[in-house]
């Protein structure tokens, strides 16, 4: 008799395939799994199903054209009944009232409640809040009249994936399963263990929200350190790149970088997760979500200072300013919620007359950039051609190629520490190079002393 089942007869049904969804279902079709994407757009879908994607990371482009003809995977607008494991991926953003907008979560919960089995694992990778993976337990219990921890299983494993570099971080980075019960965590577990290399952490679901939550969240508060570094530096006339780099020389200092603000659906969303449910104990993370929020319009004003400072200068004539970086952060296409997109639209709507703007975004298609109502240019180079001024505001790789010389050819205003970047590079290159006309001088002596 068979007691083993294969992974080709594991049926997997993911819910929404979007950021995350579809890396997931990727990848566990990619390990054997036999897997039903379900979204509730028939346009993503259709696109899906013909290996179209409109996430710009080349390998997970790769990995769709390689498997959107797979028998084990199956892109539809209706979820599978009878799945061993149903993955929620679906997105949580927040009310006006800045509590988490938990409805996708339990639409999608609703929708697979009648067509769970005994034996099924519900997982939830959604960022959620405290305590909702236990309610979610309870309500199946009661739909479906199964006993969580023994007939069917429920956990909360947070994705911990970074845009940009999706794929390798699924695979490699360490996953916390929290279960409602210890069984709900360790049948997770045979969920990832097919593809994900990273070490897997078991402990209880509320812990898991937890950690997830607090993880978004310290990552916001050491930004928002940076972003008043910088405020002090500016308001001392130091180089904030410079002092953080210095200090971080220290063994146990870790600054991060500051920037035009913080973007993306998880850093200035999920602290508010917390400061909506705990607000006596959370001072800290809404201090925090203040400064970064307050970022992008210090910036706006800093560089309308010098635009005005600039068009003093040259009272007869008119400037041409190129704006660099328009996405969330660096080398991404994603425009969502980006700090870059808000000031640059800022600078556009209240620019005196005299100004020109063309904006320079090497990760998304022109069309779009130009919809956005920018005159683009596709090359930095030329940009730099062109302008009087530059407006730097994502530190993409393609802004890393220029020399540090031509750049500061003109006005530049860098609001994400490329120069600064471009500076170190400088400097360490001349480094290398001094280290090895040194090593070549001593080898030379070495040579004539022995001859
Ligand atoms: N930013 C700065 N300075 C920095 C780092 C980032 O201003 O030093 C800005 C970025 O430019 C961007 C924003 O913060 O606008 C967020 O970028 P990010 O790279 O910090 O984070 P996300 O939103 O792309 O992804 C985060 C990651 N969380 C952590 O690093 C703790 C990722 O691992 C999570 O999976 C993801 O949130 C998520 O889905 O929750």
């Amino acid at each position: 008799m068979k007691t083993t089942i294969s992974l080709a007869e594991t049926h997997v049904c993911i819910i929404g395939v979007g950021y995350i969804g579809l890396p997931t279902a990727l990848l566990a079709a990619n390990a054997g799994f036999s897997v039903t994407a379900y979204d509730t757009s028939a346009t993503r879908v259709n696109q899906l199903s013909q290996g179209i994607t409109a996430i710009c990371e080349q390998d997970l482009v790769d990995l769709l054209k390689e498997l959107h003809t797979s028998p084990r995977l199956h892109f539809a607008t209706f979820p599978k009944a009878q799945a061993d494991f149903y993955v929620i991926a679906v997105p949580t953003p927040f009310l006006e009232s800045k509590q988490a907008d938990v409805s996708y979560v339990w639409s999608a919960v609703k929708t697979i409640a009648p067509l769970l089995k005994q034996g099924s694992t519900v997982i939830l990778e959604s960022t959620i809040p405290v305590f909702l993976t236990n309610s979610v337990a309870t309500f199946l219990e009661q739909e479906t009249g199964l006993l969580v921890g023994t007939d069917i299983f429920v956990a909360h494993c947070p994705e911990r994936v970074l845009p940009g570099n999706m794929l390798f971080e699924l695979v490699n980075n360490a996953r916390v399963l929290g279960g409602v019960t210890p069984q709900c965590a360790q049948k997770a577990a045979r969920f990832y263990a097919p593809f994900v290399k990273g070490t897997m952490h078991f402990t209880n679901a509320k812990a898991a929200e937890m950690v997830k939550l607090i993880e978004n969240s310290s990552r916001d508060v050491q930004i928002a350190l940076a972003n008043q570094v910088d405020q002090m530096c500016v308001a001392a006339n130091i180089d904030s790149r410079e002092v953080i780099a210095l200090a971080n020389h220290h063994p146990r200092v870790k600054l991060l970088e500051p920037g035009p603000g913080v973007g993306g659906h998880c850093i200035a969303v999920d602290p508010w997760f917390l400061i909506s449910a705990f607000p006596q104990a959370t001072q800290l993370l809404a201090t925090a979500r203040k400064i970064n929020d307050e970022r992008p319009n210090l910036v706006f004003h800093r560089i309308t200072e010098i635009l005005d400072k600039m068009l003093f200068e040259s009272p007869t004539r008119h400037l041409s300013i190129g704006i660099w970086g328009l996405t969330f952060k660096p080398n991404v296409d994603d425009l969502r919620e980006s700090p870059a997109l808000e000031i640059a639209q800022k600078l556009l709507l209240s620019a005196s007359n005299r100004i020109t703007f063309h904006a320079v975004e090497p990760n998304v298609h022109p069309h779009h950039v130009q919809a956005l109502g920018f005159t683009v240019e596709t090359e930095a180079e030329r940009s730099l051609t062109l302008s009087d001024g530059i407006i730097v505001l994502v530190k993409h790789n393609a802004f890393k190629q220029l020399s540090l010389a031509t750049l500061k050819e003109k006005v530049v205003f860098d609001a994400c520490g490329l120069l600064f970047d471009l500076a170190t590079k400088q400097a360490s290159l001349k480094q290398t190079e001094a280290t090895r006309h040194y090593f070549e001088k001593q080898q030379q002596k070495q040579t004539s002393s022995s001859q």
